[in-house]
């Protein structure tokens, strides 16, 4: 159902009234960036009405609402999204095209919001669209970083990271709330004091920096529903007053010290995937952003509810991994020395508010705090996690008596540190992994005594992405051809793709699925071409592996196997061979020196392979610059081989892997994350599984690793291939690729040789990759793997991962906004 905005002359006037408030310029004057801006105008317009509409239906219906609390939004351009959640998307195109302008050209002036790394970021974006499609009141929490990821160049191969402004034009979907503004505080210390009317102590935080936290709105649109939930990010900004307060009393140091804080604390999003780095900024952007949370939900609730003993029933707060862990201390904090509650009234209350999401078990992506700077930066909230702890340490000893390992390794202070993992799942009332085998390692490994003390906690909620952005605007083509073939139900129900399988063994059908995936080929190669400058043929097989760099997630492997193809190639010229294009695009954290070699690694490959006229054109290789999620979708989309390749264990879950998935890509992969339960949707026939088991890996881990020098003797081409880092092949600098060298075969740099086991699945992956090649020659056997991989994807959806949230965490009710 579309809005009357959207009927074509009423948006064009629209469109045109914007351009001339906005820039004071007719159509024909205005810059593509400008229209985006007025496109942009007229469609929040629309949401507008809509968002007010959701809030008195909430204000109406009174449903319980989840806080979904997390460092990163990772959202993607909204103005496509919002079209097609709107039911607008074909109408504006067709007025755009009347006006002179191409949407997609006007999509692309949208910077690309990257308020996260990766997979945890792109999972909280993909939930907030499932919860306002599936009418569920929700509120996303995060903090406005002026500097989202950055942009990532390639000069001479080399990653460099560029600051990515993307709120240099001002972003014209969001709403800067200043009249929401609360007060955070940091530093100083706590005095105690007898309070008679209670006949207990009072705690009172003194001599502290404060800033204030301003909140911006973000709108987010359900699917065809008419329901706008709120993704609300803060801003931080000097508290003036006191500022003028200080320069009275000549305290110019300490006025001086809070407008930086205010400055630095929302400045740029840390750029770390799975690693944790100890930085005491991370902390107080942690603590900024949920303290201002809570106290928004916390206010808002008390609007309409007088008994705060009772915010679990309306309320609940979800922790996207450790990084808000901060808020069970804080909540504590608030219903204590702000509601007036007792210890034990308070801890009723926060421990049946708070659950915590598991989305790695990589263990140097554990957040530990020093006690030393936890304590001088939240002094207050360090005294509240230190009664947690004692009590929860007395709950050890009652049910482990004499037992002191188990305290040593349970407890949530030890060794010096603050351990956040331990506070989440001490306090929260539900501990969830991300997929079927994450959270059985987490039981059996590394949660295993709190699992043995609290198994009730523990749940599995398996990812799920949304088919709204990956396959409806992602992949037009594909989405027309579906809803030509089964209807229009699979956009809110995804597993209705099912029906599709009646298609496995229609010729006709299996050749228009192949045309489609060949016209996104061409598109992606086009793409190619001008913003690589490599010519990319789309008759070869495109194999693509996009996600951030990894050693865990072993693009090394991959491109060592390109480099064995390549010296198959050229020993055996007549060697049969089907063309394949190797796509790569990854970012690579900063401050972690292989991730970027490997990157380097990877072009310097390209260089070599795609120059050597004497292989043909037979491989080539491509690094797409700065992957981001505008681009992704063009990549799923034209995919005939997904790899997911990680050391078995090690990947959480994935989510890229269900993206290819749904555009009709095979799975090359190990039985890792979410692959277990590809494979066990589409079958084993349509997907090319290769590897070590997580079992065997752990049970290697366990016992000190494996040799890798074994493999390295024996296996002369495999030798070759690790020879050819270091013999000048791929770069004049023999030294350059030496410490990749050196870390898949001696201990020099870790504790162990091959840590990632690329050796040990090296040939079982080459093996693999075979069986790609041949299923791809079998033109009409691929297709039906394609189309069936496409049709049993249905599972994967985030909507069905949220219906789970809720019928086992949450428990919300549905909203109604749209009266019918
Ligand atoms: C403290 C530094 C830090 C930063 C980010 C530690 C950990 C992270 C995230 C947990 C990294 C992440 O994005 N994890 C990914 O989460 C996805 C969503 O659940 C999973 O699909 C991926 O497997 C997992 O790597």
């Amino acid at each position: 159902m579309t809005n009357e905005m959207f009927k074509k002359e009423a948006f064009k006037k629209s469109v045109k009234d914007n351009v001339k408030f906005l820039y004071r310029k007719t159509i024909e004057e205005a810059t593509q960036e400008q229209i985006f801006q007025a496109v942009s105008y007229s469609v929040k317009d629309v949401i507008i009405d809509n968002w007010l509409a959701t809030q008195k239906a909430y204000d109406e219906q009174d449903p319980k609402i989840v806080y979904y609390m997390s460092m990163e939004f990772l959202m993607g351009r909204a103005l496509g999204n919002n079209l097609i959640n709107l039911c607008a998307y074909g109408e504006v195109k067709e007025a755009l095209e009347e006006l002179g302008f191409d949407l997609n050209c006007i999509e692309d002036q949208e910077p690309d919001p990257a308020l996260g790394n990766g997979g945890l970021g792109r999972l909280a974006a993909c939930f907030l669209d499932s919860l306002a499609t599936l009418n569920y009141a929700a509120y996303g929490c995060g903090i406005r970083y002026h500097y989202g990821m950055f942009k990532q160049k390639i000069q001479n191969g080399y990653q460099i990271e560029v600051p990515d402004n993307w709120l240099k034009n001002g972003y014209p979907f969001e709403l800067r709330r200043p009249e929401y503004a609360k007060e955070v505080h940091f530093g100083g210390y706590v005095r105690v004091e007898y309070d008679p009317e209670k006949g207990g102590n009072k705690f009172i935080h003194e001599g502290y920096q404060a800033v204030k936290a301003i909140p911006y709105d973000m709108p987010i649109t359900g699917y065809d529903n008419d329901v706008v939930n709120t993704l609300r990010i803060w801003d931080a900004e000097p508290i003036v007053d006191f500022e003028l307060d200080s320069f009275d009393k000549g305290d110019y140091k300490k006025a001086v010290e809070q407008e930086n804080l205010a400055r630095n604390i929302v400045e740029v999003l840390y750029p770390n995937d799975n690693h944790y780095a100890g930085k005491e900024l991370r902390l107080k952007q942690q603590y900024f952003f949920v303290s201002a949370s809570l106290q928004a939900a916390i206010a808002k609730y008390k609007k309409k509810h007088d008994d705060i003993h009772k915010l679990y029933e309306k309320v609940t707060f979800q922790m996207n991994d450790t990084h808000p862990t901060v808020a069970v201390a804080e909540l504590m904090r608030i219903l204590m020395d702000e509601e007036g509650l007792g210890w034990d009234e308070a801890w009723e209350v926060t421990r049946k508010s708070v659950a915590y999401t598991n989305h790695t078990i990589m263990s140097e992506a554990l957040e530990k705090w020093p006690i030393e700077l936890f304590s001088r930066l939240l002094p207050r909230v360090y005294q509240i996690i230190e009664e947690i702890n004692r009590r929860f340490i007395l709950e050890i000893q009652a049910k482990y008596p004499g037992n002191y390992e188990k305290i040593k390794k349970m407890a949530i202070i030890y060794d010096g540190q603050v351990k956040m993992a331990h506070l989440a799942i001490a306090a929260g009332y539900s501990v969830n992994g991300v997929a079927r085998l994450h959270t059985e390692i987490l039981k059996n490994q590394e949660l295993k005594d709190f699992y043995e003390m609290m198994p009730e906690k523990f749940n599995n909620k398996t990812n799920g992405i949304t088919q709204r952005r990956f396959l409806l605007h992602a992949n037009p083509l594909l989405a027309d051809w579906i809803t030509e073939h089964i209807g229009p139900d699979w956009v809110t129900d995804l597993p209705q793709l099912k029906k599709l399988a009646v298609y496995a063994d229609d010729e006709k059908a299996l050749q228009e699925f192949m045309n489609i995936k060949f016209k996104n080929k061409e598109r992606l190669a086009k793409y190619i071409l001008e913003h690589n400058g490599v010519e990319v043929d789309p008759h070869s097989i495109f194999d693509v592996q996009v996600k951030r760099l990894h050693e865990y997630k072993r693009q090394l492997l991959n491109i060592l196997h390109v480099i064995y193809l390549y010296n198959q190639i050229k020993m055996h010229p007549e060697m049969e061979f089907y063309p394949r294009t190797f796509i790569f695009g990854a970012k690579a954290s900063a401050g972690y020196a292989t991730a970027k070699k490997i990157i380097k690694l990877i072009n310097s490959v390209a260089d070599v392979v795609n120059n050597d006229t004497s292989i043909n054109g037979k491989i080539k290789v491509v690094f797409i610059e700065n992957y981001r999620v505008s681009n992704a979708e063009w990549i799923f989309a034209a995919a005939d081989v997904s790899e997911q390749i990680s050391t078995a264990s090690k990947e959480a879950s994935g989510t890229g892997n269900m993206k290819f998935m749904l555009n009709g890509a095979p799975t090359l992969g190990t039985m890792d994350g979410a692959n277990v339960e590809i494979v066990e949707e589409v079958g084993a026939e349509n997907a090319f599984i290769f590897g070590l088991s997580s079992d065997e890996v752990i049970n290697y881990e366990n016992n000190g690793g494996y040799d890798p020098n074994v493999i390295y003797n024996t296996d002369e081409e495999i030798r070759q291939v690790l020879m050819q880092l270091i013999n000048g092949t791929f770069s004049n600098d023999t030294e350059l690729f030496r410490d990749l060298y050196d870390s898949l075969l001696n201990t020099k740099n870790t504790d162990r040789a091959d840590r990632y086991f690329i050796l040990a699945d090296f040939r079982s992956y080459a093996d693999a990759q075979k069986r790609v090649e041949a299923a791809y020659r079998d033109e009409k056997g691929w297709a039906k793997k394609a189309l069936l991989n496409t049709a049993c994807s249905g599972k994967f959806t985030s909507d069905r991962t949220i219906q789970e949230y809720v019928d086992d965490i949450w428990h919300l009710d549905k909203v109604i906004v749209r009266k019918k």
